[in-house]
């Protein structure tokens, strides 16, 4: 099956090799689906251009298998089996809340069997409280207020293959990331009827997956967060998704979201949080994982002796959903209708803009309000095509503080944390 090779390359656009024939060849595929205008191709994404052999590249755009995974929508993009790894490519996040087959699974570990019995499933708080908790989900259930709010989840690596020399882990483009109705109890209810010492610095998430070695003393992850943040009103233990008992792939029957930090606090398949006296130092919190360098890095170096700090917000980022890159528009059709989404970890989103000119000027978009905080904003824009021919389309989101996104990415790091380059997507009329 062809598919759009989906979100724009950071480095410029591979514009040579996207010829009339490469934009006809998937002709009516995914247009069909799209409704407007033909998907025929799309120039191909800076992590595909990294990948492919040489004689692949010589061939045109790579087309990316199918994806299978029940109950998982087979337009994602996989990237990797073990642990499985996919994205939602954009033209998938066109939904203003995003359907469980389209929302991206990100896993370090084995995924677990699916719980026998989800009421039974038990949670302990312990640690630095007076009170330590063992609650099963119905006790939970039972005894707080379930709260829902439809929320952005982002992995830290988000807008990795952005940077060049490309940074180590998972090659996400835009896509991993998603914004789903999520409905559980709120963190500091729980933490707080198990009675909080003042001692208490940091929490210490840890999960039923498997380590993937098999190896039963390591975690596959154990991330954690300072208690200031632990105790936002909107980080929920999570029951349901979309209205549906959250499922297994996704970390069910219980897991936790913590909105606009990296994706990997949101710890699936949850069964104890303790409270430490100190930062958490399991997998995932030392070395380089989720730290940024506190000046900036020669690209490709190992930053060492350089001091790194841990990713908390997440950078700014807008993604255009429709049309989808690589769109073909019949001869004459200049007015451009475009949808998308914006976020920015814990900081609000002032505006969205896109352009035609490679950015020299911009227009701004119109954005929805949000449902709640955490929330992204679907954004809609029309522009005007000065004649047919070829054009790629930017798009660049700002949050209330002024940080927008670069053109290309800057702050290269070994890790590949931050990468937030404009999104782009190639566009054909006539
Ligand atoms: N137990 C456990 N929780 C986990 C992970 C994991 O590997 N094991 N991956 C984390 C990472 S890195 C991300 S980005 C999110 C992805 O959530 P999703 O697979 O539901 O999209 O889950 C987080 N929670
Ligand atoms: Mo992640």
């Amino acid at each position: 099956m062809t598919m759009t090779n989906d979100d724009a390359p950071i480095i410029p656009a591979r514009t040579v090799g996207l010829d009339r024939r490469g934009f006809l060849a998937g002709a009516g595929l995914a247009g069909a689906a799209l409704g407007a205008g033909s998907v025929v191709t799309a120039a191909p994404a800076g992590a595909q251009e990294s990948k492919p052999s040489e004689a692949a590249k010589a061939a045109g755009p790579a087309e990316p298998a199918a994806f299978a995974y029940e109950g998982k929508d087979s337009g994602l993009t996989g990237l990797g089996d073990r642990p499985l790894v996919a994205e939602t490519p954009a033209h998938l996040l066109d939904d203003d809340t995003t359907p469980i087959a389209k929302f991206f699974i990100r896993c370090n570990g084995q995924i677990p069997e699916p719980a026998a019995d989800r009421d039974a499933w038990s949670l302990t708080i312990d640690g630095e409280v007076e009170a330590p908790l063992t609650l099963s989900l119905k006790e939970l259930r039972e005894r707080f207020t379930p709260r829902t709010f439809r929320m952005v989840l982002e992995c830290g690596g988000n807008g990795r293959s952005s940077f060049q020399p490309p940074a180590r882990g998972n090659q996400w483009t835009n896509g991993g990331a998603g914004c789903a109705e999520w409905t559980g109890i709120p963190l500091g209810e729980v933490l707080r009827a198990a009675k909080v010492k003042p001692s208490a610095r940091y929490t210490a998430h840890h999960g039923a997956d498997p380590h993937l070695s098999g190896d039963a003393k390591k975690e596959s992850l154990s991330r954690g967060m300072p208690i200031a943040k632990a105790m936002d009103a909107h980080n929920l233990l999570v029951f349901a998704m979309n209205g549906e008992p959250l499922p297994n792939i996704h970390g069910g029957p219980l897991r936790l979201l913590v909105p606009g930090w990296p994706g990997s606090l949101s710890h699936k398949w949850l069964t104890r949080i303790t409270l430490r006296d100190r930062e958490h130092d399991g997998q995932g919190m030392t070395g380089h994982s989720y730290r940024l360098p506190e000046r900036p890095l020669v690209p490709g170096s190992k930053g060492d002796g350089v001091p790194f700090r841990i990713l908390e917000s997440m950078p700014v980022r807008a993604v255009t959903t429709s049309p989808a890159n690589g769109t073909r528009l019949p001869t004459g059709a200049h007015d451009l209708d475009l949808r998308g989404a914006a976020w920015g970890g814990d900081i609000p989103i002032a505006r969205v803009e896109v352009s035609i000119d490679g950015g020299q000027t911009w227009t701004e978009a119109t954005i929805a309000p949000l449902k709640n905080r955490y929330d992204w904003h679907r954004w809609t824009a029309r522009i005007k095509l000065p004649s047919d021919g070829y054009y790629e389309v930017f798009a660049r989101a700002t949050d209330v503080h002024g940080r927008t996104q670069p053109t290309l990415a800057t702050n290269w790091n070994p890790q590949g944390y931050g990468g937030n380059a404009q999104h782009r997507i190639a566009i054909l009329v006539g």
